[in-house]
């Protein structure tokens, strides 16, 4: 029987996986994709709808909130009717089976979490914070409906997405213990990203940089396939169960 070429490297990646004694995993929009969160650059996605400079830099903010948070009181409310999946279990089964793990998210929905992943870093923070403008309060308001500007009912200031925006700085503590967990992995798991966004994309060179393996899981080649070690073609949900249950 011919084996099917993913069978073939799935096995590939199994066999790394299965030798690594630390394994990191660096995911994006993709693999929440098939719990229905519209990614952002696919057909359909979420910058169709918008232009990046007018919803998710500071200075969107600044000129028009009530737009901003439009945006993002929207992606709250899809929330609602959203589930993790397959790919969100199998990494939180991963991280089981892996005595140092680290999950390195670039999502803000919070399925990882929700799947019961542990290590989470979350490098563009979450949709359900808020962050005070006036007094820096940072509130988790869970996916409940805010107000379409919302103020804070401590100093009365302005509220925004505790989201890390384009030209902003990632969390200084949450960078770092990632870029650590990748620069001690031996094997980085790349999973749903079209790595175009930096610095997170630049965390595929670091574990290559420290001699790390890399694994890749996405439905096409991206700017990061040139470096991964396997490259897994197809849809998270399918293709990372198979191979957390290749691991034994
Ligand atoms: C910073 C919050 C320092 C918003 C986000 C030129 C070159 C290099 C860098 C730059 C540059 N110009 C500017 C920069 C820096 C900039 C940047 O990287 N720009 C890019 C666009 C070039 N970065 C920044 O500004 C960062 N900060 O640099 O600080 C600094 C400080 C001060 C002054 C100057 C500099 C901040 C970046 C954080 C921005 N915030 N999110 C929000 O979420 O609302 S980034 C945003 O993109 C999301 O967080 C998202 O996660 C992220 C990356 O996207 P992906 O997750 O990869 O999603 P995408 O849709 O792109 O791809 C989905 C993939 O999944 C696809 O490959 C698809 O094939 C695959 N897929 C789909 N379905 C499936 C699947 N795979 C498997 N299974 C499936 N079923
Ligand atoms: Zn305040």
């Amino acid at each position: 029987m011919v084996k099917l070429a993913i069978e073939t490297e799935l096995d590939r990646a199994a066999a790394f996986a299965r030798e690594a004694e630390r394994i990191a995993v660096l995911t994006g929009a993709g693999v929440s994709a098939e719990s229905g969160v519209p990614t952002f650059r696919d057909a359909g996605g979420l910058w169709e709808g918008y232009a990046i400079e007018d919803v998710a830099t500071p200075a969107a903010f600044a000129r028009d909130p009530r737009l901003v948070w439009r945006f993002y009181n929207l992606r709250r409310d899809n929330l609602r009717s959203v589930r993790p999946n397959a790919g969100h279990f199998a990494l939180a089964e991963l991280e089981n089976r892996c005595a140092h793990f680290a999950l390195v998210t670039q999502n803000v929905d919070g399925l990882h979490r929700q799947a019961g992943s542990r290590t989470i870093h979350e490098l563009h923070g979450n949709l359900t914070r808020t962050r005070c403008t006036g007094c820096e309060r940072i509130e988790d308001r869970g996916l409940e409906p805010l107000d379409d500007v919302p103020h804070c009912t401590h100093c009365g200031a302005l509220l925004r997405p505790d989201i890390v925006w384009f030209n902003e700085m990632l969390p200084a503590g949450i960078w770092e213990s990632a870029e650590t967990a990748v620069a001690e992995c031996d094997v980085l798991l790349v999973v749903g990203t079209s790595a175009i966004v930096h610095p997170a994309a630049g965390l595929i060179h670091t574990a290559k940089q420290f001699g790390g393996r890399v694994i890749e899981c996405n439905l096409e080649p991206t700017a990061a396939s040139s470096l991964a070690d396997v490259v897994l073609l197809g849809k998270s949900g399918e293709l990372l169960p198979r191979l957390v249950n290749k691991l034994g």
